[in-house]
């Protein structure tokens, strides 16, 4: 049997709708998307991962569009309240491909272990979502000089039951929030947002860790302060603010929030653990994404990082998608072989090749995709 926030071993949950994802959690859950399954360009609902820090919402008696939203905070000059009907009547459409990838995506691979979810590799995704600017529901909130972030609150519950506490309620500097690709969405692939994903409505802050973008969104601050909601101090999505030992123990005033995610890539195709002949060259392909910036270069090896050969990558289908990148080897003897890919973003930033700076809470690890493959 399954006890809370545990699986035990020889189940296997699995998440209603969502095919061939690895349940992580139960309660709260938390599924991650395999490799091969992320190879669509725009990622299906079906094949989006599920990182929650609470309970939902009963979602099934909401009208979407009675939800209210309210716009507030110290730094608002005229709050608001819009309801979603308001709200898609009020302001501009726009619809972009936006990656998310948990701050914790890899995590299962620091040494020594830390706690949390071990995601290894599936917690990111990049769907297309359809909503208006944050930008725009900000301007008419006004933005007063003093405002320093923007923040959410949310109508998810904390797992202890207790209504005073929230699961989660974070947010960004104002910068991020003003560019024109942060968004307020309610579809998701041309679609209401799935219950899972936030209906009715929810952030939708491209490049940083997901947990900016919150669902079940009810309210947006604009805070004369770095934000104090839940899991925005102590260790949560923080990382030391300068390199420390693996297994160190650091200090709540020594850890740094986390902004724009690194580089890094997934091989989608083939599946780790393919056969394939000799005879013709082996198509391989997956996608690059780099936080804030683009990527230029994607770069696979099958000699264990010897030799890097470059790749074909795509223009992302607008600033924060992930991008496509292909190629083919062709391994000129028979037999295993590891397959390898290596992101560089636009700065000339790599993504390493062994396992980048332990932290307490496991963030950030951009470590090397690597998938196998026999060849006969
Ligand atoms: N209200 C609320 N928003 C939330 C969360 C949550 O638990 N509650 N989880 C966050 C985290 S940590 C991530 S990684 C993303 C995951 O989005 P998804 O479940 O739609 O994939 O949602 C973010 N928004
Ligand atoms: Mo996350």
């Amino acid at each position: 049997m399954a006890t809370a926030g545990r699986i035990v071993p020889g189940e296997a949950p699995s998440v209603p709708g969502k095919p061939g994802l690895r349940v992580l959690s139960e309660r709260p859950l938390n599924a991650e998307t395999p490799a091969h399954l992320l190879d669509d360009a725009v990622t299906p609902t079906s094949r989006m991962f599920v990182r929650n820090n609470g309970i939902p919402p009963d979602t099934r008696t909401i009208d979407p569009l009675e939800w209210t939203l309210e716009v507030s905070g110290e730094a608002c000059m005229r709050p608001m309240r819009l309801t979603l009907r308001e709200l898609k009547t009020s302001y501009g459409h726009v619809t972009l491909k936006l990656q998310l990838e948990c701050g914790g995506n890899g995590r299962a691979e620091f040494h020594p272990p830390v706690s949390g979810n071990q995601w290894t590799t599936g917690a990111v995704a990049c769907p297309e979502w359809t909503g208006v600017r944050l930008r725009d529901v900000l301007d008419s909130c006004g933005v007063a000089r003093n405002a320093v972030y923007v923040a959410y609150e949310s109508a998810d519950s904390h797992l202890s039951g207790d209504p005073t506490r929230r699961p989660i309620s974070r947010g960004v500097p104002v910068a991020k929030a003003l560019e024109s690709e942060s968004m307020i969405a309610w579809a998701m692939n041309g679609q209401a947002l799935a219950p899972l994903h936030g209906f009715p409505l929810r952030l939708v802050i491209g490049g940083w860790p997901g947990s900016v973008s919150g669902k079940w969104l009810t309210r947006i601050l604009i805070r004369d302060r770095v934000h104090d909601g839940a899991k925005m101090g102590g260790q949560s999505y923080r990382v030391p603010c300068s390199p420390v030992a693996p297994g160190a123990t650091v200090a709540d005033q020594d850890m740094c929030i986390i902004g724009s995610m690194p580089v890094k890539s997934l091989i989608t195709y083939p599946e780790s653990g393919a056969c394939r002949p000799i005879s013709e060259p082996i198509t391989v392909r997956g996608h690059a994404w780099a936080g804030d910036r683009a990527v230029r270069d994607v770069f696979t090896s099958i000699d264990y990082g010897a030799t890097w050969q470059r790749t074909a990558i795509e223009p992302p289908a607008n600033r924060l998608a992930w991008q496509r990148w292909s190629t083919w080897v062709s391994p000129s003897r028979a037999g295993y072989y590891e397959l390898w890919a290596r992101a560089v973003d636009d700065e000339g930033v790599s993504q390493p090749v062994v396992m980048p700076a332990w932290n307490p809470r496991g963030y950030l690890n951009n470590a090397c995709h690597r998938i196998a493959l026999e060849v006969v």
